[in-house]
């Protein structure tokens, strides 16, 4: 198996790289953003408790993302690997995350970080809160999600280049390029 969590603040282009990376290597995507937004349109329970705190830019309960990933990666036995878009997003997630794969008896293989500078990120939501009107994508909670990235996320990154797992790779540029730099460092393990 591949296990890939893809890695980066707000707006780093996580979304945008995965598919391509699930295009070309045939694994399953786990994005707790795209699934939170899933609760959310179905007005499920779950997510009623999250629309509010997502709305404001913060971190849905740990006990919650963790329960959402458990259910999911417990019906994909079948799978030739995982990326992880969006999560873990605290290192108890990370925990949790290694708990789960040492169950299956797997493991993360790597750590793909997106590095984007700070205006770069704010440039980019608010053109896709324009063409796309998500509720987040407004100043104001781009802001506060760019903060809540550097002081309960960055840490992710230590966590895993600890266990000597982490690359990081130029997040502006061409998506052709970014991705091009993505796959050789896949292609190097
Ligand atoms: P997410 O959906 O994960 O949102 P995000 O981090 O803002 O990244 P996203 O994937 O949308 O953007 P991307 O970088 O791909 O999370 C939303 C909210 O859900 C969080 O704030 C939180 O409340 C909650 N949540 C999710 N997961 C959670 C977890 N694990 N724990 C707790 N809470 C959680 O791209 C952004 C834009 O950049 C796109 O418009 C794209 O077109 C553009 N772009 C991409 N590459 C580009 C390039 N090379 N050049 C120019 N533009 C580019």
């Amino acid at each position: 198996m591949l296990n890939i969590v893809l890695f980066g603040p707000p707006g780093s282009g996580k979304g945008t790289q995965s598919e391509k990376i699930i295009d070309k290597y045939g694994l399953t995507h786990f994005s707790t953003g795209d699934m939170l937004r899933a609760e959310l349109a179905a007005e499920t329970e779950l997510g009623l408790q999250a629309k509010s705190i997502m709305e404001k830019g913060e971190l849905v309960p740990d006990e919650i993302i963790i329960g959402m990933i458990r259910n999911k990666i417990s019906e994909e036995s079948d799978a030739r690997g995982f990326i992880f878009d969006g999560f873990p997003r605290t290192v108890a997630q990370a925990g949790a995350l290694d708990s789960l794969l040492d169950e299956l008896g797997t493991k993360i293989d790597v750590m793909l970080g997106l590095e984007v500078e700070r205006q770069e990120l704010i440039d980019r939501l608010l053109k896709r809160g324009q063409e796309q009107g998500r509720a987040d994508d407004n100043l104001e909670t781009i802001e506060n999600r760019i903060k809540v990235y550097e002081d309960q996320t960055s840490p992710v990154m230590g966590y895993y280049e600890s266990q000597g797992k982490y690359h990081g790779v130029n997040g502006v540029g061409s998506i052709d390029d970014i991705f091009g730099g993505l796959t050789g460092i896949i292609e190097a393990l």
